[in-house]
């Protein structure tokens, strides 16, 4: 943990700097007939769930390089992502997969509580072999050609569910491999009949106040087709399986160039919007920290989402979704949450009725230049004082780096080599 001390003593530093920002952009910010405190209130409501397995060194297909000190287990895992939250105030769930999280359910919601921290959507796992299971996924798991194998993936993610039920998790997410490597391979019409037949039956396991989303990818680790590729398809279950099914939008998982925020208008008005995985990417599903490649792309989704709200049954949920491999992972998704946190606080700056009056008048400039001017805002001085507030950090990277933990957790967690593949 941080000690409320180090904390206190690493603001002390940037407080003053910080009044000077924040009474500047409050003056600015008020000729434009914006209250800057209520949009620091604003900052303060947010939240995104970190995902449990972000907080481990990931890798790619070709190695996985440890870092110092890596969580051990689950416990080790929310130990990190109580770090993250007390110094960023901005990621008060976990997000955890299954089977790698699996431990004593009493002493995982005592760990948690310690921290201060819930439990977001469960992730279930049919993309790997585990151990101990009966049938391989090497051809697939709830799309797969054998009754058995179909049946081993669907009580898995039934498994999830109640796991899930007993911490306090609303949702599960879905995300499969299952695809074909070669054209033929597959039958592509029966192979998802199979998907919807296995999912209906998870459905049918969902408790009355759960929901279950679809999270699409367009290829990896199918390279010729994938059974839930696009939007189309994660819509066309989400529709097939009812209301309590929706779908999951990751933001790695389009082909390039994609108007991801699109596709985000057209699920919300739908109501099949559910929920978010968070990162960033230039080429592929690169699982990159959020907002370092395309931060306009972040915001314009932000922009989306701060415009519907209001809607009736409008139920996110903002989760983190990366793969840190040459960064220490706290540090990681800490700026992560933050650069997050900062594209909804600039959506938030938008004027929304001067955008609507570019929009109705076919003035494209000033519609273009209206929502830009969110985004040219420097908010720094607004998320860091909602951060100072609420007991967090004002700089969470230099009071992290100031308070040692990485080095103390190494001393007792032992380095775990990898020549394989990690998380990816
Ligand atoms: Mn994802």
């Amino acid at each position: 943990m941080i000690k409320t001390d180090t904390i206190s003593a690493q603001n002390a530093k940037y407080e003053a700097n910080l009044r000077a920002d924040y009474a500047a952009l409050g003056d600015k910010l008020a000729r434009a007939g914006i209250d800057i405190d209520a949009v620091k209130e604003r900052a303060k409501s947010f939240g995104v769930a970190v995902p449990s397995w972000g907080t481990g060194t990931g890798g790619t297909r070709f190695a996985r390089f440890p870092g110092e000190g890596e969580p051990r287990h689950i416990f080790d895992k929310l130990d990190d992502c109580g770090v993250i939250h007390s110094l960023t105030q901005a990621t008060p769930s976990v997000s955890l997969h299954i089977p790698w999280d699996k431990a004593d359910l009493g002493d995982m919601l005592a760990k948690a509580e310690e921290h201060g921290l819930k439990f977001d959507a469960m992730n279930s796992n049919t993309f790997q072999d585990q151990p101990d299971q009966a049938q391989s996924y090497k051809f697939g798991s709830l799309s797969h050609n054998e009754a058995a194998t179909r049946q081993q993936a669907i009580e898995h993610n039934l498994e999830c569910i109640e796991i899930g039920d007993k911490l306090g998790s609303k949702a599960l997410t879905v995300w499969i491999g299952d695809g074909s490597n070669f054209p033929g391979q597959t039958h592509m019409g029966r192979q998802f009949e199979r998907y919807m037949g296995s999912m209906k039956e998870i459905y049918k396991g969902l408790p009355d106040d759960w929901r279950i989303f679809s999270e699409h990818k367009i290829y990896e680790p199918a390279f010729y087709s994938t059974v839930v590729q696009d939007w189309g398809t994660s819509y066309l279950i989400a529709s097939e399986l009812g209301d309590k099914a929706q779908c999951l939008v990751d933001l790695g998982h389009h082909a390039p160039n994609v108007n991801i925020e699109m596709i985000v208008s057209r699920l919300i008005r739908q109501g099949k919007l559910g929920g978010f995985h968070f990162n960033d990417s230039k080429y592929g599903d690169d699982d990159l920290d959020s907002g370092t490649i395309d931060p306009y792309r972040l915001f314009l989704v932000w922009n989306e989402l701060v415009d519907a709200e209001g809607t009736e049954g409008l139920n996110l949920s903002h989760m983190i979704d990366q793969s840190h491999n040459v960064t220490d992972p706290i540090e990681s998704l800490m700026i992560s949450a933050m650069e997050i946190q900062r594209a909804f606080v600039q959506a938030s700056l938008v004027d929304r009725k001067a955008l609507a009056g570019y929009q109705d008048a076919n003035d494209a400039l000033m519609a273009s230049a209206t929502l830009r001017a969110g985004f040219r805002t420097d908010v720094e001085a607004i998320v860091a004082m909602a951060r100072l507030e609420t007991g967090g950090a004002i700089d969470p990277i230099m009071t992290y780096r100031a308070s040692g933990y990485r080095a103390q957790v190494s001393a007792v967690r032992p380095k775990v080599s990898g020549a394989g593949g990690g998380i990816v």
